[in-house]
């Protein structure tokens, strides 16, 4: 059987990628995630993505192009990331998290991300220096 999926969003807006900082569960609370979530069955990732990014943040996002890889969680859960841009709203911690912060590119390495949301993130990052 394939892994499940959770599908995360490096969400950029004006030269800035959004970090969310969890609330839980115990183990993870007070790390920072590009936010996202579970794909559903009979979902496609970036539906989920933008359902996921609705629900958390309250805000439309577009999902852009999805940064190479696949990242084990663990046994049976992937995560995999796509680039989105924010088409309307402002973004809240509404469920998940307990803080957001909008991150230029010098300030990637100020908050204390998820060991498994690295890789995508510096991906992400090199991709706002580069625009
Ligand atoms: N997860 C992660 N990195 C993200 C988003 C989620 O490692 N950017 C993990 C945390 C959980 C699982 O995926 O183990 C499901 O996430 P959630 O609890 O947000 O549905």
């Amino acid at each position: 059987m394939s892994d499940r999926v959770v599908v995360a969003g490096a969400v950029c807006d004006r030269g800035r990628l959004l970090a969310a900082r969890r609330s839980a569960p115990p183990e993870l609370a007070g790390r920072w995630e590009l936010p996202g979530g579970k794909v559903e069955p009979g979902e496609l990732p970036e539906e989920a993505l933008v359902r996921e990014l609705r629900e958390e943040l309250g805000v439309e996002a577009r999902p852009v192009e999805r940064i190479p890889g696949a990242w084990p969680l663990k046994p049976g859960l992937v995560l995999q990331v796509w680039t989105a841009a924010l088409v309307s709203g402002t973004p809240r911690p509404l469920e998940d998290h307990d803080e957001l912060r909008w991150l230029g590119p010098d300030e990637i390495h100020t908050v204390d991300w998820l060991d498994q949301d690295r890789p995508a993130v510096a991906e992400a990052a090199g991709r706002l220096r580069a625009h």
